[in-house]
C-alpha cells in the first residue's frame, strides 16, 4: 500500500469531474477543481452545482461549506491530478484533444515528484502514453514512466469512468472499474486512489488496454442501440408496431433489444466510436454503420413530422424534450435539438418547445421567430402535431387524453 492521498487537484469540472471531486471531497480528500469556465468554478464556490444530476446538488454544498472542495481557475500542487476536460471530434470524426493536451500543460508546473496523473476523459488508445511524453517534454527535470518505467518520479494512469447520467452519484461508488497504469506500479496507485471512494471492484491493466476497454463499451451499445433504430425503419416500412415486435421478442431468453428513439445523444456513445473508427478504420464497418444508422435517425423523424405537419394549413408543432436523455439537463450532441432545428430550416410552421430542465433555448435555436420554449400547458393547448423527443417523466405521466385530438409522432415509445 502507497502514501495515503491527502489532496486531489482535478482539471474539468464538468459531468464526470465534478461528481468525483464530490465523492473524494465526502471521504476526506482535499480538492481543488479547475475549470476554464468561470461560471463554473464561481457556482462551486457559491455551493451551487452547475449542472442538473440527481443528489450532486446536496453533497456539493456541504463539501464546499466544510472546505473539503474548493474550484479555481488555476491548478495547484497535489498528491494526486486528475484529468477530466472533453475530448471532443473533429469535423471528420478525427480525435479532438486540444483540451487533454492544454490540461497537461496547466498542471506540468505544479507537478512535484511522487506524483499521480491520472486521465479519466475518454481517448483514443496512446493517449495515455503521448500525455506521459508531453509531460516529459515539459518537465525534463522529472522522470516520466514511458522513459523510466523502472524508477519514475510520477506515475501516470488511464482510469475511464462508466457513470450513467442520472445515476452518477450512485454508480460513481458502485460500479466496477478499470485501470491501465504505463507501469504496473502506475496502475496500482491508480487503484489506491479509487479505493477511497469505489466500493466496486477495481481492475489493473495497462494504459493501452483501459483506453480500449472504455472505447468497446460505448461502442458495443452504440452498435445496439443502432440494431434497435434501424428495426424501427424496418417495421415502419412494413407496417408493424416496432415496440410490440421488440417487447415480444425480448420474451426470448437470449434476446435483449434496446430501445429505438430520435438517435443517439450525449457526449459518450455518439462520440467514442469514432475514436475506434479513426484508429482502425478498415476493421472497424461495423461500428461505422452503427454511428451511420444512429446518426441518420433525425432525419427519418423530420420526415415523419413533416408528414403529420402537411394536414394543417398552420401547423403549431410542439417538440416535447430537447435533453439527451430523459431527465437530464444535457443538451451535447442531442438528436432533439437537431431534430427541432431541422424542423425550423424546413419551415413546417410554428414550434412549440418544451425542455423544463432548461431556462433557455440553445444557441442554435434562440433566435428564431419560428422557435419558442414554453410550458407542457401552452404547448399542448396551441398544438397540432405533437412530438414526443424525450421520455422525461413529465411526459411518461401526460393523461393520454390531452393527445386525443392531436397528430402525435412517439419517437420513445412513450405513449402506445
Ligand atoms: N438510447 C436509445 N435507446 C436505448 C438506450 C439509449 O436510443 O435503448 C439513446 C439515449 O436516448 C441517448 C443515447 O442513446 O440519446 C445514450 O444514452 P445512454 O443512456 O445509453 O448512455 P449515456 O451516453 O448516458 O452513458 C453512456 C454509458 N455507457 C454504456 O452504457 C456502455 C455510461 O455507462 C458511460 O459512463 C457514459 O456513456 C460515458 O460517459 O461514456
Amino acid at each position: 500500500m502507497g502514501e495515503r492521498f491527502g489532496s486531489v487537484c482535478i482539471a474539468g469540472i464538468g459531468y464526470i469531474g465534478l461528481p468525483t471531486a464530490v465523492a473524494l471531497a465526502t471521504r476526506g480528500v482535499r480538492v481543488l477543481g479547475y475549470d476554464i469556465s468561470e461560471r463554473t468554478v464561481q457556482a462551486v464556490n457559491d455551493r451551487r452545482s452547475p449542472i442538473v444530476e440527481p443528489d450532486l446538488a446536496a453533497e456539493l454544498a456541504g463539501v464546499v461549506s466544510s472546505g473539503a472542495l474548493r474550484a479555481s481557475t488555476q491548478p495547484e500542487p497535489a498528491d494526486a491530478f486528475i484529468i477530466a476536460v472533453p475530448t471532443p471530434f473533429g469535423p471528420d470524426h478525427e480525435p479532438d484533444l486540444a483540451a487533454a493536451r492544454a490540461a497537461t500543460t496547466s498542471i506540468a508546473p505544479v507537478l512535484a515528484k511522487g506524483a499521480l496523473v491520472i486521465v479519466e476523459s475518454t481517448c483514443p488508445p496512446g493517449t495515455t502514453e503521448a500525455l506521459s511524453g508531453w509531460l516529459g517534454e515539459l518537465r525534463p527535470d522529472l522522470r516520466m514512466p514511458h522513459e523510466h518505467p523502472d524508477d519514475p518520479d510520477v506515475n501516470i494512469a488511464y482510469c475511464p469512468e462508466r457513470v450513467l447520467p442520472g445515476r452518477i452519484m450512485v454508480e460513481l461508488v458502485s460500479n466496477d472499474r478499470t485501470v491501465g497504469g504505463i507501469t504496473p506500479r502506475c496502475a496500482q496507485r491508480a487503484k489506491e486512489l479509487y479505493e477511497v471512494f469505489c466500493e466496486g471492484e477495481i481492475f489493473t491493466t495497462n494504459a493501452r488496454t483501459a483506453e480500449m476497454v472504455k472505447l468497446s463499451e460505448n461502442a458495443f451499445r452504440d452498435v445496439n442501440i443502432a440494431f434497435a433504430n434501424e428495426l424501427s425503419l424496418v417495421c415502419d416500412a412494413l407496417g408493424v408496431d416496432v415496440w410490440e415486435v421488440i417487447g415480444l421478442a425480448n420474451r426470448h431468453p437470449r434476446v435483449s433489444v434496446l430501445s429505438p428513439g430520435p438517435g443517439v445523444g450525449g457526449h459518450c456513445i455518439a462520440v467514442d466510436p469514432w475514436f475506434i473508427i479513426d484508429a482502425a478504420p478498415a476493421q472497424s464497418r461495423l461500428m461505422r454503420t452503427a454511428r451511420e444508422v444512429n446518426d441518420g435517425k433525425p432525419a427519418w423523424v423530420v420526415d415523419q413530422v413533416m408528414g403529420a405537419a402537411a394536414a394543417f394549413a398552420k401547423p403549431v408543432v410542439a417538440c416535447l424534450g430537447l435533453a439527451f436523455k430523459p431527465d437530464v439537463d444535457d443538451l451535447r450532441e442531442s438528436p432533439a435539438v437537431e431534430i427541432v432545428h431541422r424542423l425550423a430550416q424546413a419551415g413546417v410552421g410554428t414550434l412549440l418547445v418544451v425542455e423544463p430542465h432548461v431556462e433557455a433555448l440553445p444557441a442554435v435555436l434562440a433566435d428564431r421567430d419560428d422557435v419558442r420554449l414554453v410550458s407542457l400547458d401552452e404547448a399542448l393547448a396551441a398544438a397540432d402535431v405533437v412530438v414526443n423527443l424525450v421520455d422525461h417523466s413529465a411526459f411518461r405521466a401526460l393523461p393520454r387524453e390531452r393527445l386525443a385530438d392531436k397528430q402525435v409522432v412517439d419517437t420513445r415509445g412513450t405513449w402506445r
